[in-house]
């Protein structure tokens, strides 16, 4: 533990945060006016949602929210990530009609933070599309682009002089594989090999957008930095020595983090792995007509350089070895040709897909420094979850948070990479999604079977709040 003694291990300023997602804790989702999001629908929908569960109420942060205040505190924070609800800013998606209850409720969200001395990350858009723009074709059509950049003007001239750090969209693989391609997440569509890379191209479409907005409109008056909050595992080949696994690691990096940081960060476009391999499989089963994957019109604004720092979600590795297709039918798994392999070493904790990798996130903090320029990091989410039994006194996951920020203290003092902060995911058990409540994240444990859904923090929380006490004090 020596290293995480040393005074210097993090930069001054560093962030220590935790974050959440409007629909996972909200609740309230017919309160005061919001218009319902395409979660709302999703769920209400009988068996999309484990046990047919919803985020109707959740942990009702919309009403509880001086509680979580709290519980910021409690832990030390310096930083709080949190969503806005954009149907419960703008019921029908568009500036046409503002909903003032809505405004007053995240003005206060904000408001209270920085009156506690504690910085607001605001995510623009976490999964949650307003249902009346899903249905005009949601993120498959073009149009959503402009909409969003109008949406994301409104939030950044009604919070903005508050508000210093901005995701615009949250997971644009997640939205577009989960809910476009496997249809298990929102809006449920199961359109393979097609659909997905539309939706891809019209969220870095509209990221571009809002982000052109607020560096002509906002930035001389409001200081603030933009980026779009990407997800990557970190990936090894299989065998280090087959060069087919070689080759499918390379492919599967393109379709992952690089279909969305490439266009960021380093040409503007997709890379030419991800388009070859998708146009070689339209040839091979007769695919005819233009490419699946769009290209960027010259006439719209660049996507490169659309993002002022790295933001980094990352859970887990992965091995990678060649083939994995679905049979002669279009989909992003053929396109990509490479399967994913837990190595038999890693501990699997709490939702099957999570493989407990520490020093891999230090991995990927290099390869990120290396490949995107050196660019400032936030890793805006990272965190361990736990199914089954409770455990308040969570061992295993207060471990997982030690490991963790130590390799991330490696990655500062050894590798250099420029790391600005870490947001553990997430503040609060939560609607974890197409998982419902059966997969808690929390730093608080909240107890849905009572009324006041109470919050008490687990020992995981303890230990987080510990590493940030100890740097505060090394300053
Ligand atoms: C992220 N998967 O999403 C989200 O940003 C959070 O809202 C979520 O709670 C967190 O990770 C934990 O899952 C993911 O199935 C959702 O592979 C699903 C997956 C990955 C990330």
């Amino acid at each position: 533990m020596a290293l995480i003694q040393d005074a210097n291990m993090f930069p001054r300023d560093f962030a220590w945060g935790a974050g959440t997602a409007a629909y996972q804790v909200e609740g309230g989702w017919q309160a005061d006016g919001k218009g319902p999001s395409i979660w709302d629908t999703f769920c209400h929908e009988k068996g999309r949602v484990f046990g047919d569960q919803s985020g109707d109420v959740a942990c009702n942060s919309y009403e509880l929210w001086e509680r979580d205040l709290e519980c910021i505190q409690q832990l030390g924070l310096t930083h709080y990530r949190f969503s806005l609800s954009w149907s419960r800013l703008l019921p029908d998606g568009t500036t046409r009609h503002v909903n003032q209850k809505g405004v007053q409720y995240y003005n206060k969200v904000i408001n209270d933070l920085v009156g506690c001395n504690v910085s607001p990350m605001v995510t623009l858009y976490h999964f949650d599309l307003p249902q009346a723009l899903q249905d005009q074709g949601g993120w498959k059509s073009p149009c959503i682009a402009s909409l969003f950049e109008s949406y994301a003007k409104f939030c950044f001239q009604t919070f903005g002089d508050r508000v210093k750090l901005w995701i615009t969209i949250n997971e644009p693989y997640v939205c577009a594989k989960l809910g476009h391609e496997d249809g298990i997440h929102a809006p449920g569509l199961k359109e393979p090999g097609v659909t997905a890379y539309l939706v891809g191209h019209n969220m870095l479409r509209a990221h571009a957008m809002a982000w052109h907005g607020y560096n002509s409109y906002f930035r001389t008056a409001q200081r603030g930095l933009v980026s779009l909050a990407i997800n990557s595992d970190w990936i090894e080949p299989l065998n280090t020595h087959c060069e087919e696994d070689i080759a499918a690691t390379e492919r599967y990096l393109a379709f992952t983090l690089g279909w969305f940081a490439w266009p960021l960060f380093v040409t503007g476009d997709y890379p030419e792995i991800m388009r070859s391999a998708i146009d070689a499989e339209s040839k091979k089963l007769g695919y005819n007509g233009s490419s699946r994957l769009p290209s960027f019109s010259k006439d719209e604004p660049t996507i490169l350089g659309t993002a002022d720092f790295f933001a980094l979600n990352y859970y887990t590795s992965r091995k990678i070895k060649q083939g994995e297709g679905c049979g002669n039918i279009l989909c992003m798994k053929s396109d990509r040709d490479a399967g994913e392999v837990l190595d038999a070493s890693w501990p699997i904790c709490g939702v099957s897909w999570l493989a407990v990798v520490p020093d891999g996130l230090r991995k990927l903090l290099k390869y990120i420094k290396d490949t995107f320029k050196n660019p400032a990091v936030y890793i805006t989410e990272n965190g361990f979850s736990q199914v089954g039994p409770l455990q308040i006194e969570d061992d295993q996951r207060s471990k997982f948070y030690k490991d963790t920020i130590m390799e991330i203290a490696k990655a500062v003092q050894a590798d250099r990479v420029d790391i600005r902060g870490y947001f553990a995911w997430t503040l609060l058990d939560n609607f974890e999604w197409a998982d419902g409540y059966s997969v808690r994240f929390g730093l608080y444990h909240v107890d849905f079977e009572d009324e006041k859904l109470s919050r008490t923090m687990y020992q995981s929380g303890r230990e987080y709040s510990k590493i940030i006490l100890k740097h505060k004090f090394s300053q």
